[in-house]
């Protein structure tokens, strides 16, 4: 067993983003395999394989935490709690801070450093801030998701999910609802495209951007109030297929009005956008490791910007022959690129293998 011992402070009590910051530490380092406790003055020690002493109070933002073998935990240069082995139970008479200098003479300590915040009744603001950053699927949050996002995503989605993440945060929604209503939202699009004015086109247009950014909101109230689901990640994948089939179809069928061989070209983006999905999803199945694509940025926040602006300036042939292109050459380009990276990953270290997939 390992044990998390948690100094106890008024701090905890403070809610942040719908969860008391108590909550919060105790889910996080419950995840990384901690049972969690609590406490004040009087502290006695069980039995354990390892200790985790929490000092001072934090906000561990870290999402992938890994904690093994003696550590100082440092964040921002400045040291917060320490992980020990079991023999420090040995060391402990019921005084922890001589116990832990003991220990600490006697073995020799790593630093770790921890991407956490130091958290006090002056600072909430900034962890708050800090706890909406910590949600974003980027390489620098620590999340190893099956991939990072796209440029859209990143630029434009994220920046807006993120404060509707917020106002969420504190109401009784769950992840799974907010990718139905998104999904929801897809098919009034999808019928307001089948009604072929440009009104209702621009509508559209909107509605489908809304859908892009809601997309992001799922995930993000997913990681921030611990209720993320392989069933969740699976639908959210799943709807979105259905999505961008129905949307397309829908903008295909009110072109077809004008011209029968639109068919043609929406069959071409249709399999694009399903292809862009499959073969990113497949990498990931495969090699059981995160995709980072450097190729035609043609992923699905990408599309659904493209779309959206068709819709406004009422260019969506333009819109799907954009997908068509650039979505099946990036298609062609995967095939080449992860039979060379396939021949590399044998060989070098450079892909780590997720625990998650
Ligand atoms: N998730 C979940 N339950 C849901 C939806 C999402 O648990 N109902 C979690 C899963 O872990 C899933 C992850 O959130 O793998 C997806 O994160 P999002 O932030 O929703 O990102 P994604 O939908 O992949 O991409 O502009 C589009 C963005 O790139 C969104
Ligand atoms: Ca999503």
């Amino acid at each position: 067993m390992k044990v998390a011992l948690i100094k106890d402070s008024k701090v905890y009590d403070n809610k942040l983003l719908g969860l008391t910051l108590r909550e919060r530490i105790k889910k996080t380092l419950e995840r990384a395999g901690f049972v969690v406790e609590f406490f004040n003055d009087g502290l006695t020690l069980r039995e354990a394989e390892s200790y985790l002493f929490i000092l001072e109070p934090v906000l561990i933002l870290e999402r992938d935490l890994r904690l093994e073998g003696k550590k100082a935990l440092i964040s921002d240069n400045s040291l917060f709690g320490y992980l020990f082995e079991g023999d420090f139970r040995n060391f402990f008479s019921g005084d922890l801070l001589s116990a832990i200098e003991r220990y600490i003479s006697m073995n020799s300590i790593e630093k770790q450093e921890v991407w956490a915040v130091k958290v006090s009744e002056e600072n909430l603001k900034k962890a708050e801030k800090l706890l909406l950053e910590s949600l974003v699927k980027s390489e620098k949050t620590g999340l190893k998701p099956a991939y990072y996002d796209g440029v859209i995503a990143r630029v434009v989605n994220r920046k807006i999910s993120l404060r509707i993440s917020k106002f969420l945060a504190g109401k009784n929604v769950t992840p799974n609802q907010i990718t139905v209503f998104s999904f929801l939202l897809s098919l009034v699009a999808a019928m307001l495209y089948l009604i072929n004015n440009y009104l209702a086109t621009l509508v559209a247009g909107i509605i489908v951007q809304i859908h892009n950014i809601l997309d992001c909101s799922d995930g993000e109230i997913a990681r921030l109030k611990f209720m993320e689901s392989s069933y969740g990640a699976w639908l959210d994948g799943v709807l979105d297929r259905y999505a961008d089939f129905v949307i397309i179809f829908s903008i295909t069928f009110s072109l077809s009005q004008l011209n029968q061989s639109y068919w043609i070209l929406g069959f071409l983006a249709a399999f694009a956008a399903l292809m862009i999905a499959y073969t990113g999803d497949k990498f990931v199945a495969a090699y059981k490791t995160t995709y980072k694509s450097k190729g035609i940025p043609i992923t699905r926040d990408v599309r659904l910007f493209i779309i959206f602006l068709g819709s406004i300036f009422n260019q969506l042939a333009a819109s799907l022959i954009l997908i068509a292109v650039l979505g099946n050459a990036e298609c062609l380009r995967r095939i080449f690129e992860i039979k060379v990276l396939n021949s590399e990953t044998t060989t070098s270290k450079g892909w780590t293998t997720e625990r998650r997939a």
